[in-house]
């Protein structure tokens, strides 16, 4: 990184801190996350809001690594419903974190109360107002922005179980590491000083995923009903299956494939939820751009990351994998030496 982005960076984070003091000292500022809620989200929005006690986490969902942290470090998140939600009365404000669109958090934010995003994807479908506030940057995980908001802005916000949620969400984000930028080491060398946290036995923990039979049934049914196609000059392999999708492209992707689909039809919703090899997306793939250019063909919402995007809208699913398949197949590989 350059030193005029580091610059602009701290200067993005010295507005947030501003925003924050201004609308948490007249009134509540709920801290919501994405409803998919993965450990990036959920340790982002609690670690944000253990800042100032008129912050609260909250959201629709909580993903099953995120829970079992949370429960693990008796985090504070409160549950809300997707309809008839009730926001505090005070509410001054509302902050957004990790998510890519209105659509991705799941309930209707109150009309009219002045919003901060604090994301890391990188399409966007954000419409700002006035009072409103974007921080987006081009970091491997959320919990990376918000680290570095709270030891420049809140050092004694760190505690233990903060940093764990921290480095929880950034393990997770990166594919442990797998995918991180060379910020992303340096912001998990900072959280690891000072504390008591034994790095192996964290990584151990968050990994212990338990797997219930029937659903080591589905993903078994979901590898074995994968197809493997060339469209133009990328290798695609996919299949449907109605649960665990992520954990299922990703297992697509250990078999060699370049690019994995796993798509899913419920309740006249379908969704798709792809990822690509770090050498598809150096070689020109980026699912993020891919999934929103099949929302403007076929509708829905759709982005993400180069190597790990989704979409959900209501075109029949066959429609929807043919709209991907159709678009890889325009794209060219880019030679790399
Ligand atoms: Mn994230």
């Amino acid at each position: 990184m350059n030193k005029k982005s580091k610059n602009s960076e701290s200067a993005l984070l010295g507005e947030l801190d501003s925003w924050l003091k201004k609308f948490t000292s007249n009134g509540a500022v709920p801290v919501v996350t994405g409803m998919n809620g993965d450990m990036d989200t959920i340790g982002s929005a609690i670690a944000l809001a253990s800042s100032n006690s008129n912050m609260m986490a909250c959201g629709l969902h909580l993903g099953r690594v995120a829970k079992k942290v949370c429960e693990d470090l008796s985090a504070p998140f409160r549950k809300i419903a997707s309809s008839h939600t009730k926001w505090p009365k005070s509410i001054s404000a509302i902050v957004i974190v990790d998510a890519a669109s209105p659509s991705q958090i799941g309930v209707e934010l109150p009309p009219n109360v002045p919003k901060c995003v604090i994301d890391h994807h990188d399409t966007d479908d954000w419409e700002l107002s006035e009072y409103d506030l974007m921080i987006k940057m081009d970091v491997s995980a959320t919990t990376e922005i918000i680290s570095d908001y709270l030891i420049n802005f809140s050092p004694s916000t760190l505690t233990t179980p903060v940093r764990k949620l921290l480095l929880a969400g950034l393990i997770t984000d990166t594919g442990r590491y797998k995918h991180a930028n060379k910020s992303s080491f340096s912001k998990t060398s900072k959280l690891l000083e000072d504390s008591e946290i034994d790095y192996p036995s964290m990584v151990e923990f968050i990994e212990t995923e338990e797997t219930s039979p029937s659903e080591r049934g589905s993903l078994l049914r979901g590898l074995s009903r994968s197809k493997s196609i060339e469209s133009g000059m990328w290798n695609i392999v996919h299949t449907n299956s109605g649960t665990l999708e992520g954990r299922l492209a990703t297992l697509l992707i250990g078999t060699g494939a370049e690019i994995s689909l796993v798509s899913r039809s419920r309740d006249g919703e379908t969704r798709m939820t792809a990822r690509a090899s770090r050498k598809a997306t150096v070689e020109g793939i980026h699912l993020g751009l891919i999934m929103e250019e099949i929302s403007k063909q076929i509708g829905g919402n759709g982005g993400g990351h180069d190597g790990a995007a989704g979409w959900s809208g209501k075109a029949d699913r066959i429609a929807a994998e043919s709209a991907f398949i159709a678009h890889v197949a325009t794209i060219n590989r880019r030679d790399v030496q």
